[in-house]
Parts: structure tokens; sequence; C-alpha cells
């Protein structure tokens, strides 16, 4: 293991409502909920204001509203904050090129890599300096761990938020984990942690001090062994480029071709909960279930097809196999099957996709049928759905975003990233004059500004305003926060 605390580690803070509190002058300093409104909506996430009444990421948007009736409570724009997230990586990517994404808002960099840093004074500053340039690039914050293992620095940034920076100085690391909980331990979930508990292990000193032969007999030999080590802080892992699975998939030959299509449909089942268990095991979901069939004369042929939004889910997984098989002719018998999941991310967003009305995913791989047929029709102006928190311009008052619709009238509050707080006026659901909008950057640079809001042209390069709440103001004093 590396002795310099060279690894970095970023998260952005509440990312998806601090997006939407940066677009939103009025919602700054305020409880944001962002997620799905629908009846079977989940939180995506809470703005820092928003968790002191107890509001956090996967809570059923009900129960949401019932401890912050007061928030705002906004459909995500995935693509802008899609957009947002490949200017951070961009950042990242001028460190080192060893740079692993984790999710749009997090990843590893490995400083020593990129030539930036070598030890602990060279490696804060450039943690230091990444925060002020994302700060300035993107209007936003994040918090940076820097330790020497990716394990320790991601304990770190945690520690670090929000808005902060956390060095774990290299020697100081086993003190340091010791009394924290063993959830804190990548690989340790709900299961892994109620598992321990009952056994008595609730701390990391704890699974320190049971050892490992205790630990394997417990876990198993690989995620015993794994674990224990971690509890010593020894993780040697390497920051990798691009992340190695692509895809999870499992397959299966068969000595002798199948030909019942009862039993092909029993197989393709099988093989989808497998797929899915494998899934979980690695702490994904993905948005691309493919099936794989080779036929008894070694035709192999594949299908997918992609969900609006990533799932782990086994009867998702197994219904969408289900379906792909349909389109499949297997008579004459099939000697292999498989299932697999691409288009991978960390965590399950499926039901905010299915209520993100508006928004329209961009596909990255085959497309539903259905889907693209829906994206083609123009809404009649009756029709036209306005998602709360989405851009919408009026002919005669400019930009602004819908607070909330229903009964044929959209409210709308008029004020843009760099405006003061702004108005609301109410509409006609099928008002003409109203249609949706792109979003506007949330920091205008000098050589960006101008084409679509000329008023603002003007302000083009006072990136940070002075006018935004203490708890935005992260450049400055407070970009450099270092806590032990
Ligand atoms: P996180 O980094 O886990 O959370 P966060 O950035 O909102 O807050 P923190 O300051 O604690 O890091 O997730 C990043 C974004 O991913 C989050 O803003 C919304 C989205 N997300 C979901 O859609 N569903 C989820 O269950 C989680 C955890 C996140
Ligand atoms: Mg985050
Ligand atoms: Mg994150």
């Amino acid at each position: 293991m590396r002795t310099a605390p060279t690894i970095l580690h970023l998260d952005m803070d509440a990312f998806f409502a601090s997006v939407e509190q940066a677009s939103k002058p009025s919602l700054r300093g305020k409880a944001v909920v962002v997620g799905g409104l629908g009846p079977r909506g989940v939180v995506a996430t809470a703005s820092y204001e928003a968790r002191v009444f107890g509001v956090h990421s996967a809570m059923p948007m009900g129960q949401a509203r019932r401890l912050a009736p007061n928030a705002a409570y906004l459909v995500p724009r995935f693509n802008f904050y899609r957009s947002i997230s490949e200017r951070v990586m961009e950042l990242l990517r001028a460190l080192s090129p060893l740079v692993e994404p984790l999710s749009l808002d997090e990843a590893f960099v490995d400083l020593e890599a990129g030539g930036v840093a070598w030890d602990e004074r060279s490696a804060r500053l450039a943690g230091v300096k990444l925060r002020a340039d994302i700060r300035a690039v993107t209007g936003l914050t994040g918090s940076v761990g820097l330790a020497a293992s990716k394990m320790l620095a991601k304990i770190a940034s945690e520690e670090a938020k929000p808005d902060g920076l956390v060095v774990i100085e290299p020697g100081t690391e086993r003190a340091m984990l010791a009394p924290m909980s063993v959830r804190t331990l990548p690989g340790v979930g709900p299961a892994t942690g109620d598992h321990l508990r009952r056994a008595g292990i609730t701390t990391v000193e704890e699974i320190v001090e049971a050892g490992e032969d205790e630990l394997v007999r417990l876990l198993g030999k690989a995620h015993g062994h794994g674990l224990h080590a971690m509890a010593l802080a020894r993780d040697d892992r390497p920051v990798v480029a691009e992340r190695e699975t692509k895809s999870v998939s499992v397959e299966d030959t068969y000595d002798v071709d199948i030909h019942d299509r009862t039993r092909v449909g029993l197989e393709v089942q099988r093989l989808a909960e497998r797929c899915v268990r494998r899934l979980r095991g690695a702490g994904l979901s993905g948005r691309t279930i493919v099936l794989k069939v080779r036929r008894y004369d070694f035709s192999t042929l594949t299908r997918s097809e992609t969900l609006r939004g990533p799932t782990d889910d086994p009867g998702v997984i197994r219904e969408a196999a289900a379906r792909l098989l349909d389109s499949v002719d297997t008579t004459g018998g099939v000697r292999l099957l498989g299932v697999g999941v691409s288009g991978l991310a960390d965590y399950t967003q499926e039901d905010l996709f299915a209520q993100a009305a508006g928004e329209r995913a961009v596909a990255e791989g085959p497309v539903e049928e259905h889907a693209v047929a829906a994206a083609e029709e123009q809404p009649s102006l009756a029709e036209r759905r306005w998602p709360a928190g989405h851009d919408v311009r009026h002919a005669e008052f400019g930009h602004g975003w819908v607070q909330g619709s229903g009964l044929g009238r959209v409210t709308v509050r008029f004020e843009t990233p760099d405006s003061e707080p702004g108005r609301v006026r109410t509409f006609r659901v099928d008002d003409p004059d109203l249609e949706a909008a792109d979003p506007l950057p949330l920091v205008l640079r000098g050589t960006e500004g101008g084409d679509e809001a000329p008023g603002t042209a003007a302000q083009a390069v006072s990136s940070v305003p002075a006018s935004l709440p203490k708890s935005w103001s992260g450049s400055g004093g407070g970009a450099a926060t270092s806590r032990p």
C-alpha cells in the first residue's frame, strides 16, 4: 500500500438537489426534495436543509411530504445532471489518467499516477484546487477525501460532507477506523451488517478482535478474508480508469439441446435470477437486459431491451428476459442460453424514471419500440405536461420553471441561475405563449454567455454570485476547510 494520501475521492454534495438550488435562486438555503412525484415515487435526494427533517434518498415520497410538507418537490432533470457530471469528470481527468467514476457524482482519482501529488502537502493542495475549480465551473460544491487507499479516501469524503476536505494521514488509519460501524467498510450492506451484529460485531475494532478465522467462519472465505483486511486498513485496490464491469451476465451450455419451449422458458427464468444475484452482489443495477440464444446450428443471436432506468429487481429482469424470448424462434433446439444486464449504475432509480414525465431518457442502446414512438408524438397544447421543476419559457416573461400544475393551470416562477429570486405567475396549461425550455447554464462563462439569454451576457464573468447564502459560499476560506 502506498504511504502518501494520494488517492482522492470526490462526491458532490446533495447532487441533484444542489443543481436545482443553483438553477433556482428562490430555493437556495431551502428544503428541496428531488424524486418521483407519482404514487410509487421515491426520493432521489434531498437538500441538506431537507435532511434536517429526516428526509433521505430512497424514502417513499409520501413519507417525505409528511416529514417536510413545506419543501419544494421537484421531478429530476437527468440529462441536465448528466451534463454537469461530465464537466466535473473533465476536471478530474485533467488531474490524472486514472479516474474511476462510481456514479454521476462520484469518482476516485489516483493523483500520484497523474503526477500532481506525491506527499500529503501536494495532495491537499490538489484537493483544495479541485474543489475551487468545481465551484467555478459548475457553481456547485463537492466534498473531497484524501487517503492512501480507496476505502479510506471514500470514508474521508463522507466525513468531509458537506462542502469540505478531509485528509487521512497515513499512520492514523487504524485508530480512526476502530470505533466506526462495520457498515462503513466496503461490501458491508444491511444483510452482512445484520449477520455480524448477531455475532456481536458492530464496530471495525470488533472485526479485528474477532480475528480472520472467525470472520471466514461467519461470512465465507473470500468475503471474510477481504473484510478482515479492510478492518486493518489494508486495501490495495487500484484506481481503474474504466469501469471493468461493463455488463453482468450468466450463461449455460447444455449437453443436450433443449427442444421443449416450456423448459427453455424456465431456463431463462433461472438464468435471470442468477444474473440478478450477481448484479446485486456487485452492488449494481442496469438498464439493458440482454438475452443470448445459441441454436442447434450454432447460430447465435442476442436480443435486448432497454428500460427507462436501471433496475436490480428480479421480477422486472425476469419479465424482460421472457419478453425477449418470445421474439426468438427456438424450434430445432437450443444449446446455450444467457441472460445479461448492461448499462450499469450504482443504484436503482427505475421508479423515478417511470415517473419523470417530460424528461426523455437518452437511450444508450436499442430502445423499446413504443418508447421511440412516444418520443416522436407531438402532444397537443392541452395535453402538454408540466413536470415540477422543469424549465419553461414564456413569450413575454422569459425563462422560468414550473412550480406546480393542476386543474388546468400551471404556476411558473420566473427566475434564472444568476437572477434574484423571481416572481410567480399562473397560466392555463394550454397557453400558447408558454413552452418547455432547456436548462440554462449554472455558471455563465465569458465564452458561452449571450446567445440564449441576451440580458445576462454582460454578467458573463461574475461566476459566483455574491448573494449566495452561507452554505453556498464554498470559495475563499471555506474551500480549504480541513478537518482532522
Ligand atoms: P449520493 O452521492 O449518494 O447523494 P447526494 O449527492 O444527493 O448527497 P451527498 O451529499 O450525501 O453525497 O447520490 C448522488 C445522486 O444520485 C443524488 O443526488 C441523487 C441520485 N440518487 C438516486 O437517484 N437514488 C439513490 O438512491 C441515491 C442514493 C442517489
Ligand atoms: Mg453525492
Ligand atoms: Mg455519490
